[in-house]
């Protein structure tokens, strides 16, 4: 079994089936869409051929998935002497077959193995944060992230949007946030920042590989950028200077000032209109230089604009002091702090996705002296990225209350797409794994045996950049 993430049930047969002629859908009737399969394959490089292929049959039904299953993400993939069958329960299900099918077909050498896949996630939030505030990083390199993400069945692309050293998505009421602040970074390059219809665009090529764009613009703190653009949200009226340092925790917005909540209604307004997913993630954290009070105030508003706006509030966990409504989401990265807050915010409603620095923070260095990174959170070797049950990390945290897993890559000291993927891989793997997989048949052997195809037969072919952790037994 060659599949990343792991599968909840496989069922080995005994034979194996060429493919060398390609593959033949065939919908049960024509309600049932094939388009989704035709492309994932078709971005695999697996021809897909009218007649004359191996023949997969596709469906939609309720008797997809393992046994029992409810599941709207579940599917059946079954590989035979006669052909192919996908089935799920939704389109959702037929894609994640698809990828199973094209990891198996790549792993077998258009040779695939007879056996029966049962197959539905774990947590249905499945996600992967990336800072391109720090470093911008624009359409072209987020597009291959979206490819990985889904490659490995997750289902969120988080954007951290604005930060101290930059804000990088344009805010049509606000002109001057991308005009006057989005020309630097962390190492004095030129910035840069994503167009209403870049941002448009970007959603749909998620969306097509049935991934989620969460934008966040974050409040109160990782402001400077804001105060640079607009003076006005200065208590002295000065527009801060462009910042290109890596401190945290120094910026803040200030409520009282008359033009602060009229900006955060235009940005979050304008966030709103742009963004087609049901979430908005409004920051939150590290406000080390707001008033305490204020600070409850900033997020009680907040969540109370999103709300207004018609979408579900994100914010991380320090917004569990806030109050947050109930039904919005606390994102937990921070494993130093107290969780009595969180706690309390989930038994008034809140959900939590799980982002652990020391296990889910892919800019933390693999080893002490690794190049890039860094370590405030602890060193993320693969195996530390790998080895932990989501469920036992937060003490008195209810299963039902845990929406889900997101790693997060933060960008200060990542400059280069490279820089960027090599701190990304392997480790999405394992992310992707924790977060989709059965947390009883999960085995860090056979894992980094997979890795070690994965490098091979989809990173290099595509020219993707990865850490050779020793961990892995790469192939050559
Ligand atoms: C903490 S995680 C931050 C970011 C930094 C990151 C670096 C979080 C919500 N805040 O501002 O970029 O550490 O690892």
């Amino acid at each position: 079994m060659s599949i990343i993430p792991r599968p909840l049930l496989h069922e080995p047969g005994s034979g194996a089936l060429r493919v060398s002629e390609g593959l033949t859908p065939r919908p049960r009737d024509g309600s049932v869409p094939v388009t989704s399969l035709r492309d994932v394959l078709a971005e695999a490089g697996i021809p897909c051929v009218d007649a004359g292929g191996v023949p997969v049959l596709v469906d939609l039904s309720q008797d997809a998935g393992p046994t029992g299953s409810t599941h709207p993400e579940r599917y059946t993939l079954r590989v035979g002497s006669t052909g192919i069958e996908l089935i799920a329960a939704a389109p959702v299900g037929l894609h994640h077959g698809a990828r199973s099918l094209v990891q198996l077909i790549e792993a077998g050498g258009r040779c695939l193995p007879h056996g029966v896949i049962h197959d539905e996630p774990r947590y249905r939030w499945r996600g992967l944060s990336v800072d391109i505030a720090r470093h911008f990083f624009g359409p072209a390199e987020l597009r291959r992230v979206v490819d990985l993400i889904a490659r490995y069945k997750m289902n969120v692309l988080h954007l951290h949007l604005t930060d101290d050293q930059g804000w990088r998505l344009e805010s049509p009421s606000r002109p001057a946030l991308t005009a006057e602040a989005a020309g630097s970074d962390c190492s004095g390059g030129p910035g840069g920042f994503l167009t209403v219809g870049e941002f448009a665009a970007l959603q749909e090529y998620a969306a097509d590989r049935f991934v989620t764009v969460v934008p966040e613009i974050d409040v109160p703190g990782h402001t400077n950028a804001a105060t640079h653009a607009y003076g006005e949200l200065r208590p002295d009226g000065v527009a801060t200077d462009v910042y290109t340092g890596m401190e945290v925790g120094f910026s803040t917005l200030s409520l009282d000032l008359p033009a602060t909540e009229p900006f955060l209604r235009d940005v979050f307004a304008d966030l709103a209109a742009m963004t087609s997913g049901p979430y908005l993630h409004y920051g939150g954290d590290e406000a080390m230089s707001t008033d305490k009070d204020e600070y409850a105030r900033f997020i009680e508003l907040c969540d109370r604009i999103v709300r207004n706006l018609g979408k579900t509030p994100v914010a991380w966990n320090e917004a569990a002091t806030g109050p947050v409504s109930a039904g919005s989401l606390l994102q937990y990265w921070d494993t130093r702090v107290d969780l009595d807050p969180l706690r309390r915010a989930v038994e008034a409603g809140a959900r939590v996705i799980l982002s652990p620095g020391n296990k889910a923070y892919l800019d933390m260095k693999y080893t002490a002296d690794y190049a890039l990174g860094q370590d405030w959170a602890g060193l993320v070797e693969l195996r530390d990225a790998y080895d932990w049950d989501p469920a036992d990390l937060v003490d008195g945290l209810a299963p039902e209350a845990i929406e889900g897993v997101e790693g997060a890559i933060w960008t200060e000291t990542l400059a280069s797409p490279d820089d960027l993927m090599e701190m990304l891989l392997p480790r999405l793997a394992a992310v992707a794994e924790v977060a989709w997989s059965d947390p009883g048949r999960k085995d860090f052997d056979d894992f980094r045996g997979r890795v070690a195809g994965e490098a091979t037969r989809a990173w290099e072919p595509t020219g993707l950049a990865y850490h050779r952790t020793p961990q892995v037994d790469w192939a050559d």
